[in-house]
């Protein structure tokens, strides 16, 4: 758990191409795989982090450099312990993390879909990505479980012996508080899932970095908080109806 310095990184992991680009040498690999991992940059402005959205915008960004077909989507703090554990797509989206050590190598719960997962861009598209109105802690994964449920669609996972990862330890993020909202927008799940994914991100992109371990992405997204109110009379009457899967 030792911590390397980018430079020793980029001497130890000469076989990668520019951007982060891995070929195996020898074969040629049967799909194409973009591993989407979104932080927030301590040196941006003061917006609260969002997840789901920053998950859409590197979808989007990284189809218009190559031709992906799988989608890992990626949380920065969990490291993957087992190698049995593929990074690939199969023909149901994968919830990928489903033994981390924070939870004593267990599900939290049936519908858990957070850390990790992997997604075929044929059903990503499907799906319509992610929501986007999800600012701070908690629930967008939820709001994907549903989505993928509602898109008539199976969650897979492979056994928690191999589908392992160790959370790396951060301090609370400012930046990242809990959504107080987050079970009012859980329950316009349904209603919410044609418009609000990648249909109508909007963004802009700042920066655009090709480095050799990876491609890094500066963006400024662009929120209009107002759109789906939770504080409506349909957010409040659709609250009282308990959410069956949480
Ligand atoms: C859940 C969060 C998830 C989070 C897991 C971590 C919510 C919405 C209300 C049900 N969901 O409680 O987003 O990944 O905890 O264990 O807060």
């Amino acid at each position: 758990m030792s911590v390397l310095s980018w430079a020793s990184l980029e001497q130890t992991l000469t076989y990668l191409e520019i951007g982060g680009h891995f070929r195996p040498a020898g074969c040629v690999a049967r799909t194409k795989v973009a591993i989407v991992v979104p932080y927030r940059n301590r040196e941006a402005p003061n917006i609260t982090f969002n997840r789901g959205l920053l998950m859409n915008i590197g979808y989007q960004e990284a189809l218009r450099d190559y031709d992906y077909q799988c989608f890992i989507f990626h949380d920065v703090d969990l490291l993957p312990e087992d190698d049995r554990n593929l990074y690939s797509c199969e023909q149901s989206p994968r919830h990928m993390s489903v033994a981390i050590d924070k939870h004593n190598y267990t599900l939290p719960y049936e519908a858990y879909f957070g850390g990790v997962s992997a997604i075929s861009r044929r059903h990503f598209q499907k799906i319509n990505g992610f929501s986007n109105v999800f600012f701070g802690w908690g629930g967008e994964d939820d709001d994907m479980y549903l989505r993928i449920v509602y898109t008539g669609l199976d969650v897979t996972r492979n056994s928690a012996t191999v589908a392992r990862y160790k959370m790396l330890r951060h301090a609370e993020d400012k930046l990242n508080e809990l959504n107080a909202v987050r079970f009012r927008l859980l329950n316009t799940a349904r209603r919410r899932r044609l418009q609000d994914g990648i249909r109508n991100v909007k963004y802009t992109v700042l920066k655009k970095e090709y480095r050799q371990l990876y491609t890094w992405i500066l963006t400024s997204p662009h929120t209009s908080g107002a759109m789906f109110s939770v504080n409506g009379r349909e957010g409040l009457r659709m609250s009282q109806r308990k959410n069956k899967h949480f």
